[in-house]
């Protein structure tokens, strides 16, 4: 399946949503007015595009509309499509790099879908012949490491584990170093999310990633943020947080398949400056797609 297929299906809510609202805004005549654009505001927000962001592409709509005389339903979407590709930017792709080994750090908080992701990615560098080592840095949770290691045996791929309550720099130090003396091309550590208090979860996370940095200083490091589409304006908060106790390398957007709040990209793209990279459209190991901003928007109307 083509990547924007895999929006088209992953996105169904959010787009029934959205083309369903502007059907029915625009079900009278066929051309928006001021009431109308306001309803659609609504729809927007009702998205999880965040209210900033709503009233930007609808003050684009309007002063189209002025501009060009146009307000017939495929003008409008034709604008408002445009403004959207104007805020996600450009596709910003995560590839690894040649020779080397990469590490990425997956970080957020608790269930957003870190260790799922991990999964995910594992399938998908060892699907590119990469040799790929999974790290069980989420020692908080005896269920953490068994659910990695799960995710290791599907994929075939070698977990690095100690025992629940240990301490995750070390696991991060053998995952490190195992990484190294096997050559592997990517060691993909899983962090965790819930500990006793939000000061401890990043302080743990500076640890590992002090760790990683100190063990692998030839490595190529990318600290990825984790965040759940479905929690509304918190990932915005969630990123905004983490951005500030470390520098993120990129942003994935998991779930984006199970509700209809898919504006949240427009959000996080706006009041962040960290790319999305990737996208979490479904549980299953092959649901995670680079973020494409051309085939994310397109997917959101019908
Ligand atoms: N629908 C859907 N569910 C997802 C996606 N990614 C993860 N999940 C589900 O979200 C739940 C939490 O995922 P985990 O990977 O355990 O999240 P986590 O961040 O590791 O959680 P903690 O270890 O508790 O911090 C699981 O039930 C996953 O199957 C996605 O892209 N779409
Ligand atoms: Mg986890």
């Amino acid at each position: 399946m083509g990547i924007f297929d895999r929006f088209r299906d992953g996105l169904g809510k959010t787009r029934k949503f959205i083309s369903e609202s502007i059907t029915r805004i625009a079900a009278g005549m066929g051309s928006f007015d001021e009431e109308m654009l306001d309803e659609f505001e609504m729809t927007l927000v009702s998205a999880d595009t965040g209210s900033v962001v709503a009233m930007r592409i609808i003050d684009k709509v309007r002063a189209e509309i002025k501009r060009s005389g146009g307000s017939g339903q495929e003008f409008v979407v034709s604008v408002i499509k445009t403004e959207m590709l104007d805020i996600l930017g450009p596709a910003r792709p995560y590839s690894l790099e040649d020779n080397k080994l990469n590490i990425i750090i997956l970080a957020g908080v608790n269930g957003t879908g870190k260790t799922t992701t991990a999964g995910k990615m594992c399938l998908r560098y060892m699907r590119s012949g990469k040799k790929v080592i999974l790290a069980a840095a989420d020692t908080f949770r005896a269920a953490a490491i068994e659910q990695l290691k799960h995710w290791g045996d599907l994929n075939g791929a070698q977990v690095i584990a100690h025992e629940t309550g240990s301490d995750p720099g070390a696991v991060v130090y053998d995952a490190v170093h195992a990484a190294i003396n096997r050559k592997a091309d990517v060691l993909i550590i899983d962090t965790a999310g819930r500990l006793h208090n939000k000061k401890n979860l990043m302080e743990e996370f500076a640890k590992i990633e002090r760790i990683t940095r100190r063990e692998a200083p030839d490595a190529r490091i990318g600290v990825f943020l984790v965040v759940d589409a479905t929690t509304g304006q918190n990932a915005v908060v969630q990123a905004k947080i983490f951005n500030e106790a470390t520098v993120l390398d990129g942003v994935i957007l998991t779930k984006l398949d199970s509700n209809a709040k898919g504006g949240i990209a427009l959000a996080v793209a706006a009041e962040t400056s960290i790319p999305i990279i990737m996208a979490g459209l479904g549980e299953r190991a092959e649901d995670l797609v680079d973020f494409e901003p051309e085939p994310f928007v397109d997917s959101l109307f019908g």
